[in-house]
């Protein structure tokens, strides 16, 4: 009995994400990785039941910018939950610690500022390879992807929260 309370709500719920509206901000430095993670967010949306007319892409010049397009998003009042794409390669910069670390840190200062969800679908790897690798096509692993499921369960889960 207790270890069944213990197990409720562990499984990754089904999710059912129709008619939340939901925006994804995407990084173009190294654009090559996060056209695929885009691709999978649709994916993970589509799958999660979001339409496609509830989804707004906008595009930011690198990871460092996604926090403040994130926020502005999370305070119009239009969106339930933010999706944040990017890539940032440590062999590719000299700033890696800056950028990722920025990025991380203002993604979570906005969604706690706001409360709407902003998720982190942000790839911070040490080669090109490692970035392929988690921005693969349907089947596959794929950040964007799982961004996308992380988005609708937060937003269903704070509005459950919320009452
Ligand atoms: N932005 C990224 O998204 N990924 C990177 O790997 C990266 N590197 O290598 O520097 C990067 N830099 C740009 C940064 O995000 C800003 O756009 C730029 O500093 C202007 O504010």
């Amino acid at each position: 009995m207790a270890r069944d309370v213990v197990a409720a709500g562990r499984e990754a719920p089904e999710l059912d994400g129709h008619g939340l509206k939901v925006a994804i901000v995407c990084g173009r430095f190294n654009d090559h990785v996060t056209t695929r993670l885009l691709d999978g967010a649709h994916r993970g949306l589509v799958a999660s039941r979001v339409a496609e007319d509830d989804v707004q892409v906008e595009w930011v010049p690198g990871a460092f910018e996604i926090p403040l397009a994130a926020k502005a998003f999370a305070e119009s009042g239009r969106v339930d939950a933010v999706i944040g794409l990017g890539c940032v390669i440590r062999g590719e910069t000299t700033h890696y610690e800056t950028v990722a670390g920025e990025c991380a840190a203002g993604i979570q200062r906005a969604q706690l500022a706001t409360g709407v969800p902003i998720v982190f679908g942000v790839l911070t790897t040490e080669d090109l390879d490692q970035a392929l690798a988690r921005s693969e096509d349907a089947g596959g692993h794929n950040v964007g992807e799982e961004g996308a499921a992380t988005a609708v369960e937060m937003a269903l889960l704070l509005r459950r929260i919320a009452g």
